[in-house]
């Protein structure tokens, strides 16, 4: 049976260095919704596919609806592929959705249909049956109305349509399906990871949203408001997640360790089930008990991504981290005392900040007992605090890279010596590693 809608995550693998690579999720649970109207959709993730091949599949589906993800380093080849597939489908519909659309609109709806921006769970997939199943067949978006559909946005030489996006509610999120994972690459996902570190992880959300205002960062999608979904339904995702080969989970919410009641009946269900598994989570260094900490690791939890960000009080002030350096280094003994590991995220030469500062940052990452740590340059994200403070910076512009240290405005600070310093803490970081120092 040929598909109705086809939704694209339009990323190619790139080699860039310390790559990680993962299912979209986005689409997966936008196509579980759909699915569950009873609509035939197909999801394309290029990660592993070459541009030509994912061009020909789409266009032997023909499909009514052609859905396209897009974030900050996708835009050029969302706007690629829109081209090559607009040209050869003249009756499909081409709609935009991801975080870039959701803080450009105006950008993508030039080009697409329509866009829809935030949480779309909903909203996309009412809009895709309403459209399809129109009794008149003639499927014209120019007669339907419009304004139920929460984030919809279009804007052309008739009308504008521009329906505010709205969270959704602790209620909805309880009652959405699973990501549909049915049309991942599981075995080239599963190679990847074996190689590079022996497990087989795959991503998993579970709660929504985070209350903080760090000053570089950027929710364009699901926002400040903290919603959870239930524990025994995440549980029978972690177990279908299992079924398909997977042996660890990348919990990818913005700090899975938000709501201490809600972590701690997690754990004791991961033991409880014997689910067997082990994870690793992003969380703050000031959001984890010290019994909990103990909890996490029985229930599986072996690493635990902080954001530690700097060795400066004062810096962490310029970013409004909201924490001292001092309570890192609580949360580092404790999280190493329950045997868990942890993976530290630096950001080093911050609008404000000194040299000084810096080679606290530098000191404080040697001095602490990591099993890894990452530097990175600011980069002044659409939609956070700091994209508003940095003149000269342009939305239209893509971004080239991935991991990469590169700076895309003018900093005070040198990027290749600061490239040179982090490749020497990097690399005295190993040795002292491989020593046990
Ligand atoms: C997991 C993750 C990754 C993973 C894997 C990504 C993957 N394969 O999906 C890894 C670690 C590889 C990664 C890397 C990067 N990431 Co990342 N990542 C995330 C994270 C934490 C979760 C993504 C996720 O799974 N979300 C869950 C799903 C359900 O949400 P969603 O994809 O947004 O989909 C919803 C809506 O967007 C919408 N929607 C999605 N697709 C479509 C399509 C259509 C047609 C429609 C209508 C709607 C729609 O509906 C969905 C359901 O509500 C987000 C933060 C976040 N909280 O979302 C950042 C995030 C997406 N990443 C971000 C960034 C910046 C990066 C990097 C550039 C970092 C870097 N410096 O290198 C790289 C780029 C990698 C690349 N592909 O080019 C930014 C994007 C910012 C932006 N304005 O575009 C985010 C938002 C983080 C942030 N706060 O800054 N990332």
């Amino acid at each position: 049976m040929k598909s109705e809608v086809a939704l694209i995550y339009p990323y190619f693998r790139t080699y860039a260095d310390i790559q990680q690579l993962f299912q979209p999720l986005g689409i997966a649970s936008l196509g579980a919704e759909i699915k569950n109207l009873g609509i035939p959709v197909i999801q394309y993730d290029c990660t592993f596919e070459k541009y030509d091949d994912v061009i020909d599949a789409v266009l032997v589906q023909n499909p009514g609806i052609v859905g396209i993800y897009t974030m900050i380093t996708l835009s050029r080849n969302t706007f690629k592929m829109l081209k090559s597939l607009r040209e050869k489908l003249p009756h499909s519909l081409f709609i935009s959705g991801g975080p870039l659309p959701t803080l450009y609109p105006d950008r993508f709806a030039k080009e697409f249909d329509l866009v829809f921006r935030g949480e779309s769970d909903i909203s996309f997939p009412m809009f895709c049956k309403d459209y399809l199943e129109d009794p008149s067949k003639e499927r014209i978006l120019k007669t339907m109305t419009l304004d139920k559909y929460s984030g919809i946005y279009i804007i052309d030489n008739e009308r504008k349509v521009d329906v505010i996006p709205k969270h959704l509610s602790q209620k909805e999120v309880g009652e959405l399906q699973f990501a549909d994972r049915s049309f991942a690459r599981h075995k080239e996902y599963q190679e990847f990871w074996k190689l590079k570190s022996g497990d087989s992880p795959a991503t998993i959300m579970m709660t929504k949203g985070c209350p903080f205002n760090c000053d570089f960062c950027s929710k364009p999608i699901f926002g400040n408001k903290l919603r959870k979904r239930s524990v025994p339904d995440c549980i029978r995702e972690i177990l279908y997640i299992k079924s398909l080969g997977y042996n660890q989970l990348w919990i990818a919410d913005d700090c899975f360790t938000l709501d201490g009641r809600f972590l701690g009946n997690f754990c004791l269900a991961m033991i409880e089930k014997k689910v067997n598994m082990t994870w690793s989570c992003l969380s703050r260094v000031d959001s984890i008990k010290e019994e909990s900490a103990e909890l996490m690791r029985e229930a599986g939890c072996i690493k635990i991504f902080l954001g530690v960000e700097s060795g400066s009080d004062r810096t962490l002030s310029l970013m409004k981290k909201n924490f001292k350096v001092k309570d890192a280094t609580i949360m580092i003994e404790r999280m190493n005392k329950a045997n868990i590991k942890i993976g530290a995220f630096f950001i080093v030469g911050y609008p404000g900040e000194t040299i000084d500062s810096i080679n606290k940052t530098f000191k404080l990452s040697l001095s602490l007992p990591f099993d890894e740590i990452s530097f990175t340059v600011p980069y002044p994200l659409p939609g956070s605090n700091l994209y508003k403070k940095i003149k000269g910076l342009n939305s239209d512009n893509d971004w080239d890279f991935e991991n990469e240290n590169k700076f895309i405005f003018k900093s005070q600070f040198d990027e290749s010596w600061l490239k040179n310093e982090i490749k020497m803490i990097l690399s005295e970081f190993e040795n002292r590693k491989t020593l046990k120092i």
